[in-house]
């Protein structure tokens, strides 16, 4: 049903808009407020925060059916549901989630900000500096954090920056790193840079600017100095949806070459037909099909930590992220190889999923750190 709902929202509002708004950069917001109406916005959230709690299967099956037709928006949720709401529904206290989970479950759009210009892989490396204030009510954030998913956007944001007088900091690398829920409308706090990418056109991704931003005290996340795992943490849940996002990617490009295949003639008949374009189809409907396996089964393995003390999903969420992300990028450029001319132009959304899908081997630790996080879990 959840499938359905989604696939239904996504062919109708978000197909209507998505080459527009691909070609002028421009961010889903009328379609989110329409996108409200489902309800799905608080899938992360428990009921008494105003939240609609679906298995963490159905939550990768929602990313996978926006990304089918429009993986700008499908990241946009992702953040907000997996970053930003359920970091803060896992590491919250009670004032925290009722404050901010009530309006991120109402709709108020969340992010999440860990990266820096030279923290990235490294996220240890982060210089972001928050120094507590001499009557001790705030923290004081200081520096600049870049590639932001919802950054223009968000009103509520998970950041991640360094207590300077915290007495791990400088001891170990990742020594002070404390987690903030920040408001957009803070003192201090202000949008910077909006980036001109290649791809996922529709989500907007910029710096942040944090000129003596004023952070209450009670606005940490579980504890000065504890933000490094938390960071972690969150980029296990994430990955999923990325990797659900990238296994959406594939299949909208795999069905716009399927469809043409069996339209366009070439020698007599379809080409689907001709030997080495059913191998391209045969390749590419296996390959989607075991990046799905992967996304359903680190979902199922994500579910059974929470619920019932199973083991991490580190390895389970990295293998996802690993393979559907180069499963994306593939069958995206397959897909345009079987349509050929027609696949290079803008008539078709091929050329759009094939710009789209680069990211998913990139953000949200990018492919070679899924190896390093696979590597270390194998015993
Ligand atoms: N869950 C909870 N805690 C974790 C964790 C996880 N998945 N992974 C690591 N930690 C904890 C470790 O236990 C360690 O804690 P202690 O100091 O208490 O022992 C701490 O975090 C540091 O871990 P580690 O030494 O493994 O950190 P590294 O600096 O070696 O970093 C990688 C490891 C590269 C895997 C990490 O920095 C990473 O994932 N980088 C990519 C970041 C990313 O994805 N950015 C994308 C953009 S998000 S805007």
């Amino acid at each position: 049903m959840i499938r359905e709902l989604v696939r239904d929202f996504a062919e109708t509002v978000l197909a209507e808009t998505v080459g527009h708004r691909d070609q002028n950069q421009q961010p889903p917001s009328e379609e989110w407020q329409q996108f409200l109406e489902l309800g799905l916005q608080g899938v992360t959230i428990p009921e008494e925060f105003g939240g609609s709690p679906v298995d963490d299967i159905s939550e990768s099956i929602i990313v996978e059916e926006l990304a089918r037709v429009d993986p700008s928006f499908a990241v946009m949720y992702c953040v907000h549901v997996g970053l930003c709401a359920k970091t803060i529904a896992l590491h919250g206290n009670q004032d925290q989630k009722e404050r901010y989970l009530t309006r991120l479950a109402a709709g108020d759009v969340g992010a999440y900000s860990l990266s820096e210009a030279g923290a990235g892989t490294d996220a240890a490396a982060m210089t972001c500096k928050a120094k507590i204030s001499s009557d001790g009510t705030h923290y004081i954030l200081n520096g600049e954090k870049m590639w932001v998913t919802n950054g223009v956007q968000a009103k509520v944001l998970v950041l991640f920056a360094k207590d300077v007088d915290h007495p791990d900091y400088g001891v170990k690398k990742h020594g002070g790193s404390t987690a903030f829920i920040v408001e957009s409308d803070f003192e201090g706090f202000s949008v910077g840079k909006k980036e001109d990418k290649l791809g996922i056109r529709s989500s907007d991704t910029c710096t942040l600017i944090l000129e003596n931003c004023k952070v209450p005290v009670e606005n940490v996340l579980k504890g000065f100095g504890k933000g490094f795992p938390i960071a972690m943490n969150a980029l296990d849940n994430s990955r999923i949806g990325i990797a659900a996002q990238a296994l959406g990617i594939a299949q909208g490009a795999f069905e716009a070459a399927l469809q043409y295949a069996h339209e366009r003639e070439a020698f007599g008949k379809p080409i689907a037909f001709h030997q080495m374009i059913m191998a391209y189809l045969a390749d590419m409907a296996t390959r989607i099909e075991a990046a799905r396996q992967l996304v359903y089964r680190a979902s199922w393995v994500k579910q059974q930590h929470y619920e019932h003390g199973g083991p991490r999903h580190s390895k389970e969420a990295s293998m996802a992220k690993l393979y559907a992300g180069d499963t994306a990028m593939w069958v995206s450029e397959r897909a345009i190889q079987v349509l050929g001319g027609y696949g290079y132009t803008k008539e078709f959304p091929v050329e759009r999923f094939f710009r789209d899908a680069k990211i998913t081997q990139i953000y949200e630790g990018t492919q070679e750190v899924q190896r390093i996080v696979i590597a270390r879990a194998l015993k």
